[in-house]
């Protein structure tokens, strides 16, 4: 029998975990009650895999939650963070600096797409993308357009957690909580469309238009009121939503045309996800800014930011030589030991050729996740790099129920994956092999059945 299917080791598994004092740890978009009655904990990583607290292996379909790129505990990475965390632990970013800052906002801006040379470091995704949307505000101000202050997301976007993220944002649990959040944000329609683009190959063919959502917006609202629009290149969290053929340079055209920024948050898609360092380059349409997070250090120590062009960062620099140019930043900032983390994880994927190896194996992932069209209640697969969502059919009157308990069935076999609603995402490591990535679907396939 598969060790991983044992019930008396995972009894045991739970029992151990249930030792634990859980109380006082409310733990993140988790249900907290469910999970304390049967915990799933973690205690060690390598390379592909964890094993659990019972040192049982569990590989890693999902790079944690798409942000272990290079892998876990890569050596070099550990090494840079123990010696920087010996070296220097903290040093404050505001009128002062640290070597490593610049180095990786040098290393960042030499992967990004042409003329996107200048980052400002952050600490998460929810902090990269208001940090973004701020700089979208402030630069409308400085040009001389102060009344673009209007901001535009999408339908089914994920932008973190932070009030702008959620307001631009457009997942509805994420925003009835929180009241009216920022005032003049509007969004666009969503691109997933089953009915027209179920099992693509590739990038969908249909769906182009609904960039001209936009042009309904700027029709409604006026382009003299709109600052940015911000979209994920392809939307994650909300369940791998490629974007169709040519919708994402659409985009561009018309916010262009009437000068509106467009932001890609590239929290996910970024640091090699889709085959490019950035999903820009992958789809060939250069933003204003880039939001990053995740990938940067590999998960290894929370870090994020934004990459603006050269064009948006010079129209700060234009007041007195001594006077502060952007009243943003936080505490932590470029942290040393982020920095550090980002200056190796870079290196590491320089090193391997990660940040395009997704580009690599998209055939092969493609190719094995299709092959669980068929399968009971699958009812598309899509993929672009070594991001893929395979999405069931829902239970009728109990929506996320089956996906979810596909993730647990998955678990039990010694595999984690990512579900939202009744969709599955994988986005393995970038090191991840052939191998894995068939391992990875036969697992699946065996919970999917299971769960019919
Ligand atoms: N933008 C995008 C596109 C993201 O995917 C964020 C912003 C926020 O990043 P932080 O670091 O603040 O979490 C994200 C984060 C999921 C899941 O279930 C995805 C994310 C976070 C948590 C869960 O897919 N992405
Ligand atoms: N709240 C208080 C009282 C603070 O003093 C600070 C920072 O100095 C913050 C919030 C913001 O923290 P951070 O810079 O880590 O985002």
């Amino acid at each position: 029998m598969n060790k991983a299917l044992d019930p008396a080791l995972m009894q045991a598994a739970e029992a151990a975990g249930s030792d634990i004092p859980m109380d006082a740890h409310w733990m993140p978009f988790t249900a907290n009650r469910a999970f304390k009655k049967a915990p799933r904990l973690l205690a060690r990583a390598s390379g592909m895999h964890y094993w659990d607290h019972t040192g049982r292996q569990v590989l890693d379909a999902v790079a944690g939650l798409w942000c272990v790129n290079a892998g876990h505990n890569r050596p070099a990475i550990v090494k840079a963070i123990q010696d920087q965390a010996a070296e220097m632990d903290f040093a404050p970013p505001f009128q002062m600096g640290h070597p490593k800052a610049f180095e990786l906002a040098e290393r960042i801006a030499a992967i990004a797409p042409e003329g996107m040379n200048r980052v400002f470091f952050c600490n998460s995704g929810s902090e990269a993308v208001d940090t973004a949307l701020k700089i979208a505000l402030a630069y409308q101000r400085i040009r001389g357009e102060a009344s673009r202050t209007r901001l535009i997301g999408r339908e089914r976007g994920y932008h973190g957690v932070g009030f702008g993220g959620i307001s631009v944002g457009g997942m509805v649990a994420n925003r009835k909580m929180f009241g009216a959040m920022l005032a003049g944000v509007d969004h666009l329609r969503h691109t997933h469309d089953l009915s027209r683009n179920a099992f693509s190959v590739g990038l969908p063919a249909h769906g182009a238009e609904l960039a001209d959502d936009l042009e309904r917006l700027v029709a409604l609202h006026d382009a003299s009121t709109i600052a940015a629009v911000i979209v994920e290149p392809v939307a994650g969290s909300t369940g791998v939503l490629l974007p169709p053929q040519g919708y994402l340079q659409r985009l561009r055209d018309i916010c262009t045309r009437h000068g509106i920024l467009l932001i890609f948050d590239e929290v996910i898609t970024g640091f090699g996800r889709t085959g490019q360092p950035f999903a820009a380059q992958t789809f060939g349409v250069t933003p204003d800014l880039i939001t990053f997070a995740k990938g940067v250090t590999s998960g290894a120590v929370p870090m994020g930011g934004v990459i603006a062009s050269q064009a948006i960062h010079d129209a700060f620099m234009t007041g007195p030589d001594n006077a502060i140019e952007f009243f943003h930043g936080y505490t932590y900032s470029a942290h040393p030991l982020a920095c550090a983390a980002g200056i190796a994880t870079l290196q590491t994927y320089a090193d391997e050729g990660l940040l395009t190896r997704a580009g690599e194996l998209e055939g092969h992932f493609g190719e094995a996740l299709h092959s669980l069209k068929g399968e009971p209640n699958v009812i598309d697969v899509r993929n672009v790099g070594l991001v893929g969502g395979v999405e069931l059919a829902p239970i009728a009157g109990s929506p996320t129920k089956r996906a979810f308990d596909v993730f647990l069935d998955c678990w039990q076999q010694g595999m984690l994956i990512r579900t939202t609603g009744d969709i599955v995402a994988l986005s393995p490591p970038l090191i991840v092999e052939r191998s894995h990535i068939d391992q990875i679907v036969d697992t699946l396939r065996g919970a999917i059945r299971r769960a019919a």
